[in-house]
């Protein structure tokens, strides 16, 4: 098995388990797919513009699309969001002029209905870029002290050097196994 599932082998086997892999374009979310050794990536594309990578492993599906831009396409969203159990939303360290576009996205994903008890990971991506914010600081700019009873964590990671994709793994494995 190995990669990506072997995180989440605690959870294979019993109900369906759906994560969604979300952020603006950019942000290194196929990265970490890859990174992560996730098998399979399926690509389809629902509607224009709109680009769905999906991965499954027996009764583990994650889903990955790009926030921002075009809201003609958001109300196509929603057909994902039904039963999901954790959200990793995925932010650009770096990029310091999109970080209120990343807030304000993330913001009305938790607002919506059907994702009001997915277990929440951010991953502050592209730590090892030169002046990117540190984890405190996105901490700050998402508005995460805001949260209120919503479980979540955040890490420091590169994708690219694979840094804090078994910290963050790890523990959305644990959170969900123990709201089972
Ligand atoms: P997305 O799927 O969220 O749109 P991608 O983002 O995974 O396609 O990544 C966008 C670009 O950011 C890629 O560069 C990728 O290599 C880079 N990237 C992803 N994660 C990191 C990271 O942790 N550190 C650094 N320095 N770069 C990262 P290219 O050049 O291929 O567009
Ligand atoms: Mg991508």
């Amino acid at each position: 098995m190995g990669g990506l599932f072997s995180y989440f082998k605690g959870l294979l086997g019993s109900k369906e388990m759906r994560i969604l892999i979300l952020g603006l374009d950019g942000a290194g979310k196929t990265t970490i797919l890859y990174r992560l050794q996730a098998g399979e990536v399926v690509t389809t594309i629902p509607t224009i513009g709109f680009n769905v990578e999906t991965v499954t492993y027996k009764n583990l599906k994650f889903q990955v699309w790009d926030l921002g831009g075009q809201t003609s396409i958001r109300p196509y969203w929603r057909c994902y969001y039904t039963n999901t159990d954790a959200i990793i939303y995925v932010v650009d360290s770096a990029d310091r002029d999109r970080m209120g576009i990343s807030k304000s996205e993330l913001v009305s994903m938790l607002e919506e209905d059907e994702l009001k008890d997915a277990v929440l990971v951010v991953l502050a991506n592209k730590q090892d870029i030169e002046g990117a914010m540190s984890v405190t600081e996105v901490h700050g700019a998402l508005g995460l002290d805001k949260l209120k009873s919503r479980t979540f964590q955040i890490f420091k990671a590169s994708a690219t050097k694979g840094e804090g994709l078994d910290e963050s793994m790890e523990w959305l494995s644990d959170t969900l196994q123990n709201k089972k």
